[in-house]
């Protein structure tokens, strides 16, 4: 075979061979490229025979071999754009949609019940101008107890027992501590000082349908000038009315706090049977809802405070309470469970 035969053949065999591979041919296509087109390849394996040519024929041939290389340069570009789109083809078909499928269902959440109520409580005392101030939920026995009026060996203690860190540290009792915190800061010459302050606290209580050793309060208290039982009662009665109806009314009942005096339980007009007596204010007509009254002069004192230019009125609810009441919860544990199917009875 003459060498011009030779050339025509790889070419028209290379050409062949190329249009059969697709893109799961693309490391055979890579060897074939090297086979042909290689710097020991074919195409220089042919042209080693130019020397033999005669002086006519050597540069025909010459530019027929250069042709021959950009032919088939070209034709293995072009393969290898076109097994390129073959193989994202092949992909997308692999991979294609069923629009005809359902969708997936995402479930919305929502707040939690607790979350809830906290919120509205802060909204209604926003609206009156209080501010709201964290506190610790880990804290010293000294504010917990000491600056609430309860010395090392005060008895009451005991209502109170808790979970102690180290003996002077110990996970709140109450949110009563903030008071002593917030006192400390106010600048009285600003103006009285109205804070509420919610948050996490813990007891050594036994766990049952209305108690929990980790709960939730939320803390007031109101520092100024001629500040009254009067203007406790009727705060007390705004929030009462705010959160379970216009038409409660309030009864306050002597009680004991060492950190208040005097000390009231506050009790809500039955909102179920108005007053009459049924099975969710045992035949009472009236419901538990908080311990509040006025802030004790040694309380003031222990702030620095003027007790005989000041005075102050104070309160703490069980925000697991109110929930309870408002929406007719009828076990706390319901609110630690992480049950999506209580949760989703509130949205
Ligand atoms: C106090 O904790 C006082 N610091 C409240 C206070 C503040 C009085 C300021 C005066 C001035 P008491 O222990 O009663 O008081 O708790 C207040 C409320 O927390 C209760 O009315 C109740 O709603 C709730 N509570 C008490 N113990 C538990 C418990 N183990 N689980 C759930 N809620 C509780
Ligand atoms: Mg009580």
């Amino acid at each position: 075979m003459d060498l011009q035969t030779q050339l025509e053949e790889l070419k028209r065999s290379t050409q062949e061979k190329l249009a059969q591979m697709t893109h799961e041919h693309a490391r055979d296509m890579q060897d074939l490229r090297v086979q042909v087109l290689g710097k020991k390849g074919s195409l220089t394996e042919l042209l080693k025979g130019l020397k033999d040519l005669s002086n006519d024929l050597r540069p025909v041939i010459g530019k027929q071999v250069n042709e021959v290389r950009d032919v088939l340069t070209s034709a293995f570009e072009e393969r290898a754009k076109l097994i390129e789109e073959m193989a994202i083809q092949a992909q997308l078909e692999k991979e294609s949609l069923d629009v005809t499928l359902p969708g997936r269902q995402f479930k919305l959440g929502n707040r939690h019940i607790l979350s809830q109520t906290c919120q509205d409580i802060e909204d209604i005392f926003l609206g009156m101008g209080y501010q709201i101030i964290d506190g610790f939920e880990v804290e010293k026995d000294y504010y917990n107890f000491e600056r609430m009026n309860l010395p090392k060996d005060h008895p009451a203690r005991d209502m109170q027992d808790s979970f102690y860190i180290t003996e002077e540290i110990l996970l709140r009792t109450h949110t009563s501590p903030v008071e002593a915190r917030a006192m400390d800061q106010h600048d009285f010459s600003k103006g009285p000082l109205k804070m509420i302050s919610p948050g996490r606290v813990f007891r050594r209580d036994t766990d049952d349908a209305t108690h929990s050793h980790q709960f939730h309060q939320i803390e007031g208290l109101v520092v100024g000038e001629n500040i009254s039982m009067a203007d406790l009662k009727g705060t007390l009665l705004l929030i009462s009315q705010k959160m379970f109806g216009e038409d409660r009314k309030i009864r306050l009942r002597p009680s004991y706090f060492p950190f208040t005096e005097p000390s009231v339980e506050v009790d809500v007009s039955c909102f179920k049977c108005e007053g009459k007596g049924c099975s969710v204010c045992k035949k009472t007509g009236w419901i538990e809802i908080l311990g509040a009254g006025m802030t004790h002069p040694s309380v003031l004192e222990m702030s620095g405070i003027d007790s005989s230019k000041y005075s102050g009125f104070a309160f703490g609810m069980g925000q697991e309470r109110i929930a309870m009441l408002r929406y007719g919860i009828n076990d706390i544990r319901g609110f630690y469970q992480g049950d999506s199917r209580f949760s989703e009875q509130f949205k």
